[in-house]
């Protein structure tokens, strides 16, 4: 089956007609292995690939519509150039050429004065390794341009728990279908991770108990035995009284946690100052439900934990992970194939950085660091000694920040400054688009070479590219390849094709012969990672205590660190809000594809009867969200899957499809994660009002 049409590809072109093998691109734990009918050289079918156990030849409905996207009449297909104010979206047509040589002698007249006043601006609009980080990065480090801290979605738990169990590595997602009992924790898995979901309904079938941990009454909620409606930010507190049970309750694997576990004694004394009244006080839960849940955490032997990043975009988010990290070492459920817990997988792929992203061409070189979550805050700020150079240009590539990052009204007088140069490389004129000088079109999945990891298993996958680019666009490595001949880089790594990065991403680990043949190919990975310890910390065991945060000056047990802004704390902002994605978009991405569009509808805000009534809000009227830091228009729907006290948001919408020309963001702060440097976009306090 599969790819019955020769491929060039050194032209790295398919041509005629077939199936082709690739790979989503999108940022879901899922990474789906794809299979595109090709007419005449057009895609005419994108669907999931039957070969493939994790795909299982199922798409979500978003990428099941990839063509759609992909031959959306509003593509961008030729480079343009601003004709209007900046942030008009007022654009003309340019040559390639004219373009970048243009944009060269911009960035090389910048340069002169201080490389570090350019900043790349990427995260994961494709998750590809190639089409990210690889002759991008190569440009950047090159260059001497600032470095970017890719914190917009998963360091404050990824730091969490790389702290306690030593990386992103946990269970293999397959076995979650033996496990007796699943928390999904922070995680709307219908909308995020629906491959995962149907190995939870496998597990449903054979009797397995299903607890969701969610503010929000999600679609996954429902579907599940038990749901412990949590107020926003308080896992950490849950998971602290879950232990003090299985503590009171002897319901401990002592071996366990004497051999392969670090710290016992002070966080079995920090657990027990967590009774389940307290908890349920501060998780706003009643207590039996926290008492049940610590039963059958403790008396099931094959438990597994869900994790996912949704209750980590909150000031706490670091310690939460943490906190909840430690429950399967307590009770040993790693040392079965079907226990433990999954948070990220992406630590165990083997993956050669340092060949696609050539850190030594730095040459000693330190430039700064600025965090993609304060962007707003950055291109606002002036040259000083102690933040150096104010940003002058910014080159965006793989994402929208104008509608996904914080604060977004300080992100937009960022953009809109008059003195910024602005490159966007884009499929479509994104509200971030609507701010460049320059809009280079890309090319999609669909039209290129990539190969991928995934953050959800444990395969990797190839994707070849199955038709032409459209009109003039390019990959991104072919837009920096030629920045990098006008600039003058005359490294031999700025000449590697597609095909030669795909090879070294994995190189020695993975072999590709096999990726060519099938599109995807298994790690080695034991089934059970940690049934006799061996955690990749530096003490080998589960760090309950960690000595590398201690030495940081932090707390090295996991702790409850309320919300920066807690229900109560603000006189005028009553409503805590939440902003989670919506099934049919991915992020910021689809938001413009009609027929996704018109499932969501409009922007949403899910409120609950007993905060919609006393402010006369109803079903289908429009209010507005607001606080110190913006306001935003959507619609309302009062809706049980709200929790008192807590709003939904649901994101993310383009600004300019919006109601108003603005989003969520609006109101989100720039506050960050105690660890991990990450967003709060989960801790954040409103008031709501009809208009
Ligand atoms: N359809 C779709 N799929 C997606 C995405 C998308 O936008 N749309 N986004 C992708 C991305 S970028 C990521 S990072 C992944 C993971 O994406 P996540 O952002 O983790 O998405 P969800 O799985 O929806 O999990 C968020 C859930 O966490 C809940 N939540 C909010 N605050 C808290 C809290 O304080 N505690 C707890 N326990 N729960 C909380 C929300 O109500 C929501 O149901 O999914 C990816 N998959
Ligand atoms: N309020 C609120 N804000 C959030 C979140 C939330 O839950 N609530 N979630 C956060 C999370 S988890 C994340 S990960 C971020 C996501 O933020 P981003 O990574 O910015 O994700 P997207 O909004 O999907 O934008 C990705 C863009 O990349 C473009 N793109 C895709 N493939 C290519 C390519 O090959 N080349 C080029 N040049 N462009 C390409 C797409 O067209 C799209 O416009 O948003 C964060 N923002
Ligand atoms: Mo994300």
């Amino acid at each position: 089956m599969a790819d019955t049409i020769s491929i060039s590809p050194s032209a790295g072109l398919a041509i005629a007609s077939g199936e082709i093998r690739g790979a989503c691109p999108h940022d879901c734990p899922d990474t789906c292995a794809l299979l595109t009918t090709v007419e005449d050289g057009i895609a005419v079918k994108v669907r999931g690939n039957p070969a493939h156990l994790h795909t299982d030849g199922t798409l979500c409905t978003k990428v099941s519509r990839y063509a759609e996207r992909t031959y959306h009449a509003e593509r961008l297909t030729q480079p343009l150039k601003r004709i209007g104010p900046k942030g008009a979206g007022r654009f003309a047509p340019v040559a390639w050429g004219e373009a970048l040589d243009d944009i060269a002698a911009r960035l090389q007249a910048i340069a002169r004065r201080d490389p570090q006043a350019i900043l790349p601006y990427s995260y994961a609009g494709t998750m590809g390794l190639v089409q990210s980080e690889s002759i991008a990065a190569r440009f950047f480090h090159k260059l001497g341009a600032s470095l970017l801290d890719r914190t917009i979605c998963s360091t404050a738990g990824g730091e969490g728990l790389t702290q306690t169990l030593g990386g992103k590595v946990g269970m293999k997602v397959e076995f979650f279908a033996e496990a007796g009992l699943i928390v999904i924790w922070g995680s709307n898995s219908i909308t995020s991770n629906l491959h995962f979901w149907r190995l939870a309904q496998v597990a449903k079938r054979n009797g397995a108990r299903l607890v969701c941990i969610d503010p929000r009454r999600t679609e996954t909620a429902d579907k599940c035995h038990e749901h412990l409606q949590i107020q926003p930010g308080t896992d950490a507190a849950l998971a602290l009284a879950l232990m003090h049970e299985l503590i009171a309750n002897d319901w401990l694997d002592h071996d366990y946690i004497a051999q392969h576990t670090l710290g016992w004694e002070g966080l079995r004394e920090r657990a027990l100052g967590w009774s389940p009244e307290r908890a349920a006080r501060v998780c706003g839960v009643p207590v039996q439900q926290i008492r049940d849940l610590a039963r059958d955490w403790g008396t099931t032997t094959l438990a597994a934990i869900r994790l996912n990043y949704g209750m980590q975009r909150v000031r706490g988010g670091g310690n939460a992970a943490r906190a909840i990290a430690c429950l399967p070492a307590l009770t040993g459920a790693w040392r079965h194939r079907a226990g433990g817990l999954l948070l990220s997988s992406s630590g165990m792929f083997p993956v050669d950085k340092t060949a696609l992203q050539r850190p030594d061409l730095l040459a000693g070189r330190q430039p700064r660091t600025i965090n993609m979550s304060t962007i707003g805050d950055d291109l606002l700020r002036p040259a000083s000694a102690q933040f150096g150079p104010a940003i002058e240009a910014l080159i965006v590539y793989n994402s929208n920040p104008v509608a996904v990052a914080p604060e977004s009204g300080k992100v937009v007088r960022g953009f809109a400054r008059e003195n910024l140069f602005t490159v966007v490389l884009e499929h479509f004129q994104t509200d971030t688009a609507d701010f460049a000088d320059y809009i280079l079109p890309a090319t999609t999945q669909l039209e290129h070479w990539d190969v991928h990891l995934s953050y959800g298993h444990t395969d990797v996958l190839l994707n070849r590219p199955a038709i032409a680019p459209l009109g003039q666009a390019r990959p991104n490595t072919q837009t920096f390849r030629e920045l990098a001949v006008r600039m003058g880089f005359a490294d031999t790594c700025f000449a590697d094709d597609d095909e030669a990065l795909c090879r070294q991403a994995f190189a020695g680990h993975v072999d590709f012969d096999e990726l060519l043949e099938s599109g995807f190919a298994s790690l080695q990975v034991p089934d059970a990672p940690f049934a006799q310890g061996g955690f990749p910390t530096p003490s080998g065991k589960c760090e309950f205590f960690s000595e590398r945060l201690a030495w940081q000056g932090l707390d090295g047990l996991p702790d409850h660190l309320p919300n920066y802004e807690v229900p109560g704390s603000s006189p005028h902002y009553p409503l805590a809000m939440i902003s989670p994605p919506a099934r049919n978009f991915l992020n910021s991405s689809f938001v413009n594809v009609r027929s996704l569009r018109d499932i969501e509808g409009e922007p949403l805000l899910e409120i609950h009867e007993r905060d919609a009534a006393p402010r006369g809000i109803v079903t289908g009227g429009v209010v507005r969200v607001f606080n110190d830091r913006g306001e935003y228009r959507c619609k309302a729907e009062v809706s049980t899957r709200a929790r008192p006290g807590v709003v939904n948001g649901m994101g993310i919408w383009w600004r300019k499809l919006g109601l108003d020309g603005t989003n969520v963001n609006q109101v989100t702060s720039q506050n960050l994660t105690d660890m991990g440097r990450g967003p709060v976009f989960y801790d954040c306090l409103v008031e709501v009002q009809p208009v």
